[in-house]
C-alpha cells in the first residue's frame, strides 16, 4: 500500500508540531489530552464529580470529565479524569543532567575492568533506613537479573554483595568497611514526607564525619530519584526508573577507573 490516505495524514500530523510549543497527544497533534487520576476526600457523591472538574479547571484543563469515581473507603472518593491542557512547554531549549557514561552490557563492562582496573571491584547494596522495598536493588544486584539485565552479581569483575532492606546507615558503613566497598549502592522506594531525602542526606553526614566519603563512588537508586537529585544530595550518580544493572556497572567501572588515573 503505497500513498493514499495514510501518507497523507502523516505528513499533515508532521507539519502542525511546534517543538517550541509542545503539549499532551491524545489522538490528534496539539489536542491536549490529558489523563488523570487522584482521590479526594469527600464522600462518593454528585459534589465530589463537580470537585473533580472544578480542580481540574483550576489546574488548567479544559473541558474536564470525570471518566471513572469510585468510593476507595467511607469519606474517600478516587477519580480518573480526562481534559484539555492548555500550557505548553518549549522542548528545544530542555536541559536535563545525565549520568555522564556510555552503557555497555556484561561482557564489555567485564572486559574492560579486567583490562584497565585488573581485580574485582567490591559492590555492597542496600535498600536503606526504614525502607522494607527490595524488589529495586534486587533488580540491580541479583545474579538473575531483571528484564532481560543481568544483576551484578554475575558479572566476573564484580564482587557485589546485597544487604537487603531496612539496613541502618551505620551498620551499612560498617558492612562497607568490613568488605573493603569500593562502591555503594543505596535504594530508596518510600519518598512520603521526604524520609528518602533525610536518610539520603544522613548517610552522606555519616561517611563525610568518619572520613569514608571520596574513597567510595556513592550511588543511589529508586522510583523517584533522579541523577540531578542524587548529585545535589552529595552522591556521584543516581539511577531512576527504566534503570538497569548494566547502566550502573558501566558507570561505576569507568568511574572508578577515572579516578584511577
Ligand atoms: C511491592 C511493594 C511493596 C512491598 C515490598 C516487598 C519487597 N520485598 O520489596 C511491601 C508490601 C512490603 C510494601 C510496603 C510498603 N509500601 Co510499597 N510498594 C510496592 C510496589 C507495589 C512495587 C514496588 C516495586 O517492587 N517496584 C519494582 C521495582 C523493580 O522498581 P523500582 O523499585 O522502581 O526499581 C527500579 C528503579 O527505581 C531502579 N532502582 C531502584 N533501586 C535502585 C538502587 C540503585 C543503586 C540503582 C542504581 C537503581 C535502583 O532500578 C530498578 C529497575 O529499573 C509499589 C507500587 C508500584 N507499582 O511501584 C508500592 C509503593 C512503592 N509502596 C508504597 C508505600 C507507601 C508502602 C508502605 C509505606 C505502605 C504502608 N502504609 O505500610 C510500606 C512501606 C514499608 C517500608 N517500611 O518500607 C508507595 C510509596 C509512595 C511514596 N511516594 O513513598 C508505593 C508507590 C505505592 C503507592 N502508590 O502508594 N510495598
Amino acid at each position: 500500500m503505497s500513498g493514499g490516505l495514510y501518507s497523507m495524514e502523516a505528513s499533515d500530523f508532521d507539519k502542525t508540531l511546534d517543538l517550541k510549543k509542545i503539549k499532551p497527544y491524545g489522538d490528534t497533534m496539539n489536542d491536549g489530552k490529558t489523563q488523570l487520576s487522584f482521590t479526594l476526600p469527600v464522600p462518593c457523591n454528585d459534589e465530589a464529580i463537580e470537585a473533580a472538574k472544578q480542580l481540574m479547571r483550576n489546574m488548567g484543563l479544559e473541558n474536564p470529565q470525570v471518566v471513572f469515581y469510585k468510593e476507595l473507603t467511607e469519606g474517600f472518593t478516587f477519580f480518573t479524569c480526562y481534559g484539555t491542557c492548555t500550557h505548553t512547554v518549549d522542548f528545544t531549549t530542555i536541559k536535563v543532567t545525565k549520568v555522564e557514561s556510555t552503557t555497555w552490557d556484561m561482557h564489555e563492562t567485564d572486559d574492560y575492568i579486567k583490562e584497565h582496573v585488573g581485580r574485582k571491584i567490591v559492590v555492597v547494596g542496600a535498600s536503606t533506613g526504614t525502607d522494607a522495598h527490595t524488589v529495586g536493588i534486587d533488580a540491580i544486584m541479583n545474579m538473575k537479573g531483571y528484564a532481560g539485565h543481568y544483576g551484578l552479581e554475575r558479572y566476573d569483575m564484580l564482587e557485589a554483595y546485597n544487604l537487603g532492606s531496612q539496613v541502618p546507615n551505620d551498620e551499612f558503613i560498617a558492612k562497607a568497611l568490613e568488605l573493603k566497598a569500593d562502591v555503594l549502592l543505596v535504594s530508596q522506594t518510600v519518598t512520603q514526607k521526604d524520609v528518602h531525602i533525610k536518610n539520603l542526606i544522613e548517610l552522606v553526614e555519616m561517611l563525610e564525619a568518619e572520613g569514608l566519603r571520596h574513597k567510595v563512588i556513592l550511588i543511589c537508586g529508586g522510583p523517584r530519584l533522579s541523577h540531578e537529585l542524587a548529585k545535589e544530595l552529595g552522591y556521584d550518580a543516581g539511577f531512576g526508573m527504566n534503570s538497569y544493572a548494566n547502566d550502573v556497572a558501566s558507570f561505576l567501572a569507568q568511574e572508578f577507573v577515572r579516578r584511577m588515573k
